[in-house]
């Protein structure tokens, strides 16, 4: 009998496969190899490590790096990172210090192993999937879960085929490719779904490139992209030191995929995405004139060596105009030595770039925050409104070719119009390898003390699902809600990370300024939101900080993926409307009812939801479809499940 040819996706989870179904939809359970955390979202996933109870991590390898909130402006932050470094001692974990770099450009460059797992507490974490690792963004209590052991449970998602041929030409980049798709699909077409790269253009793309392209697959809002394992990852896995991870993976040639798209390389021109999603991309040859006061350089998605060698090559013997503010953070300790023994750093220097150190930075509002109404240009991956830390600031997106060539000219150029010579650097044979910033675990940690400072509070758990739930809406919203809106993550918030009460105070507030002392003096109810709500970040604090403010339940046309899985472990039920119209009967102060909710949930999909003040009762659906979620949300979330396996057990 002749059988179907295997997508390298399915190949891996197959691998992987713990228990349930490979059938598109289905719930499947999956080992997960490695691990990584970083801080803004680590100390919280620690605190549920701890809770759960396990000696020490039971993954290959667990990574927790420090490189979100690195400013230290307050106690707190040092507080965090001296209490997630005891952590790591402790259970067993690697801990990348900070200045090491950021996690996904680290992981990539000293840890990823094609055909291997990865899930971390940062939606960005396909990153590796660049290397052919299926690598995943989740919340911190699924990570926490992994590393003592336990499956990661997703639904099988839809496989894409993205096909690439021809090269790219001059001045386009890997940037483009993933704006192109962005462009097509929009920031929801990729929920549910997994982008697969194939195709003869695959050979042209370093794995960098390839991890670009990944990187940005998150904000298509697709599960992950992964990249075959060639001889191109080959050579990096060498360069870096690591040829012994190599095998070769690819999908078979007659595998059969739910959706084929195909880019011609040739054709990519470059794009920029404009004010304020990653989806408004347009051809930089269409962009009216844009003046812009400030270009950044760096984060997660570009970042790495080849990236800003070319900037640096670009900013040779020029100056920045005296009208932009050019800031610059490379990925890691790694790229910044190599750009300093090149001589590459110098020319940036010379040229007038402000050097941040290694980290997110901008990136994640820590610092850089625009002028009023200023306009900045980033090669970064998301431009949500007020994430910069200016809500009127226009933040575009685009590749580190044209955000150089930008701060020179001082404003959004199209390289292609300057007569320049194209530029080409080449990987190099050997990347300068020192790992003294990556403290490895010790062999027995069992001695170390948690240090826990004065900003780590308990966070907050929820109890078994009452027989009825009643309350009010307290925001109705639209779509695309982020959760920057959910829990915005300025500088000056980031560091409550670990301080669910203090944060709770911003909860929502860029949507609506009254809805934490709303949602307190009401003791909670219901949010209300259009399609796609919960994109972006993989912050549980999301959900956390509405579970600590009573919010029992969310209505919305659609979820993001982490978010919704953030939602149950947490307890929250997430609830889709069975008539997208309903979301138009729903009015804000509605006082809304769910009745006999263990029947309903536990006897199937469909629950009767009934608006008191409206006097009309519509039907929505538990965003959970599977028993096993369905016995989380009963449970109280998915610590508490956890909790009452085990002592079923025993
Ligand atoms: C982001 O890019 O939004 C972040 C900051 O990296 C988040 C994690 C966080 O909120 O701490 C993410 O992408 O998951
Ligand atoms: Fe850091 Fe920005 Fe990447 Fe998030 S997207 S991990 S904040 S660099």
């Amino acid at each position: 009998m002749r059988t179907v040819g295997k997508s390298l996706t399915e190949k891996i989870l197959q691998h992987h496969k713990v228990s349930g179904s490979l059938t598109m939809g289905q719930e499947l359970a999956i080992k997960i190899d490695h691990t990584l955390t970083q801080d803004s979202t680590g100390t919280m996933a620690y605190l549920q490590l701890e809770a759960l109870g396990v000696d020490r991590v039971q993954t290959k390898r667990s990574v927790a790096y420090i490189d979100h909130n690195t400013l230290q402006v307050g106690y707190e932050n040092a507080d965090d990172h001296a209490y997630i470094q005891s952590v790591a001692a402790k259970y067993g974990i690697y801990f990348s210090r900070p200045g090491n770099g950021i996690c996904h450009q680290v992981n990539l460059e000293r840890f990823s192993i094609p055909g291997d797992t990865l899930l971390g507490s940062d939606s960005h974490t396909p990153t590796c999937g660049g290397m052919g690792m299926l690598a995943m963004g989740a919340g911190g209590l699924d990570v926490a879960v992994a590393m003592g052991g336990g499956a990661y449970y997703l639904t099988m998602p839809e496989i894409v085929n993205v096909r690439l041929t021809g090269s790219l030409p001059a001045w386009s980049s890997a940037k483009d490719i993933i704006l192109e798709l962005l462009r097509r699909l929009t920031v929801k077409g990729g929920v549910g779904k997994v982008f697969e790269y194939s195709g003869e253009g695959v050979e042209t793309l370093s794995v960098p490139e390839r991890a670009t392209i990944t990187n940005m697959g998150a904000e298509l809002g697709a599960t992950t992209s992964i990249f075959p394992s060639d001889h191109n990852t080959y050579a990096f896995l060498q360069a870096q030191g690591r040829a012994d991870d190599w095998q070769e993976l690819k999908a078979d040639a007659d595998a059969v995929y739910a959706q084929v798209i195909s880019i011609n390389l040739n054709e990519i021109e470059p794009l920029v995405a404009c004010p304020h999603s990653p989806d408004q991309v347009v051809q930089l040859a269409t962009l009216p004139p844009t003046a812009v006061n400030q270009v950044c350089i760096g984060s997660c998605t570009n970042s790495s060596y080849t990236d800003m060698m070319k900037v640096a090559e670009i900013l040779k013997h020029h100056t920045v105009h005296p009208g932009v503010s050019l800031v610059i953070s490379p990925g890691s300790k790694q790229v910044l030595t190599m750009l300093s023994e090149t001589g590459a750093l110098t020319d940036m220097i010379e040229a007038g770039a402000r050097i941040l150190e290694c980290a997110c930075g901008p990136c994640i509002g820590m610092g850089q925050a625009p002028a009023t109404e200023g306009v900045s240009l980033r090669t970064f991956n998301r431009n949500f409104h007020g994430r910069s830390g200016t809500a009127n600031a226009e933040i575009y997106l685009c590749s580190p070719e044209v955000a150089a060539i930008s701060a020179i000219t001082g404003h959004i150029t199209d390289p292609r119009t300057m007569q320049l010579a194209p530029i080409s650097v080449q990987m190099p044979d050997a990347f300068m390898i020192h790992d003294n910033l990556i403290i490895p675990p010790v062999v027995d940690g069992s001695e170390g003390a948690i240090k826990r400072g004065p900003n780590i509070k308990p966070f907050p758990q929820n109890h078994a699902l009452p027989d009825e739930l009643t309350g009010s809406i307290l925001l109705k919203m639209g779509n695309n809600i982020t959760t920057d809106d959910i829990m915005p993550s300025p500088a000056w918030l980031l560091p409550l990370r670990s301080n669910i009460p203090a944060l709770s105070k911003h909860c929502l507030t860029p949507i609506d300024p009254d809805f934490p002392a709303r949602a307190a003096k009401q003791g909670g109810g219901f949010l209300v939101a259009g399609e796609n709500y919960g994109q972006g970040s993989s912050r549980e604090h999301a959900a956390l900080v509405p579970l600590y403010l009573g919010v029992k339940g969310v209505v919305a046309r659609s979820f993001a993926r982490i978010h919704v899985a953030n939602l149950i472990n947490s307890g929250i039920l997430p609830l889709v409307f069975v008539r997208p119209e309903d979301y138009d009967v729903l009015q804000a102060n509605d006082q809304l009812s769910l009745d006999h909710l263990h029947d309903q949930v536990k006897h199937g999909d469909i629950l009767e939801l009934t608006d008191r003040t409206q006097q009309v009762t519509i039907q929505v659906k538990i965003a959970a479809p599977t028993e096993r979620l369905k016995d989380i949300l009963m449970a109280g979330g998915l610590l508490s499940y956890t909790k009452n396996c085990h002592e079923r057990r025993q």
